[in-house]
């Protein structure tokens, strides 16, 4: 006889993958279609709007806190590893000499963080598979500050309902609370044990397993905890916000 609780987790996974998909497609069916979520404001994409917001809120109900992505040994590393951004590899651009991150928002105080000061707070390290949305993957490895530390470190809201990013190259992102808080979501600063490159997102990016990788923002510049949901570059063109790996 099959437990009721094998049951429901068979449910749940089954669940999450068609909402993934159903999600991702309807986002990708739009932009076939020539259909700009972002600037029309017809009927059709007021009802896509809140079928792909609904579709978040089921997900990030979904999500379970306490299951780890999965982790690799260092000879599955990918090499070369593949970089990706909305704009080609000539294009990065560098941090300037003064970078600080800026913190803002449901916060203790708005104060900015040198990277020093970032790299005296304890590190983590991982080796996990970032996956993108385009249909290709590949395993890396990263070192940084768990973000949940660093949350509670600057005295967060952590009942606020969004962290966002904003990047020096005009990207942006954001991410639930709960998934913030993940153990496995960290400020990346070292990638494959050296300080990340400008094109590997220098001086810090989010690396965050459990979610696709176009939410894993690179060259951050900003981190805001708010309660205002803050979209993002890809998210704003009807790309599924919550998209769980
Ligand atoms: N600042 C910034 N971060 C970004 C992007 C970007 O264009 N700009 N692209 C995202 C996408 S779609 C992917 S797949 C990953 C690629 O990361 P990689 O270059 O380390 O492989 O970065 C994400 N973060
Ligand atoms: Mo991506």
């Amino acid at each position: 006889m099959v437990r009721r609780s094998d049951h429901l987790t068979q449910l749940r996974k089954l669940e999450r993958r068609h909402l993934l998909r159903g999600g991702l497609s309807l986002g990708a069916a739009a932009m076939l279609g020539g259909c700009d979520l972002s600037t029309k404001d017809g009927v059709v994409d007021r009802v896509l709007w809140s079928m792909l917001r609904f579709n978040d809120r089921v997900q990030a109900a979904l999500f379970d806190p306490n299951r780890l992505a999965a982790t690799f040994r260092p000879d599955q590393i990918t090499r070369p590893f593949k970089f990706n951004a909305y704009y080609p590899v000539s294009q990065v651009r560098k941090p300037d000499p003064d970078w600080q991150l800026e913190v803002s928002g449901l916060v203790g105080e708005d104060k900015s963080w040198s990277l020093d000061e970032l790299r005296a707070l304890p590190q983590d390290s991982q080796i996990t598979r970032h996956i993108c949305v385009e249909g290709w993957s590949q395993i890396g490895q990263w070192s940084g500050v768990p973000l949940g530390l660093f949350l509670r470190r600057i005295g967060a809201d952590l009942r606020a309902r969004y962290v966002g990013f904003e990047c020096f190259d005009d990207y942006s992102s954001s991410i639930d609370m709960a998934s913030a808080l993940h153990p496995q979501t960290i400020l990346a600063l070292d990638f494959e044990g050296a300080p990340l490159t400008p094109e590997w997102g220098a001086p810090v990016r989010l690396r965050i397993p459990t979610k696709l990788g176009f939410k894993n923002p690179k060259n951050i510049a900003a981190i805001t905890v708010t309660n205002t949901y803050p979209g993002g570059y890809w998210e704003d063109q009807g790309y599924n916000w919550f998209s769980g790996s």
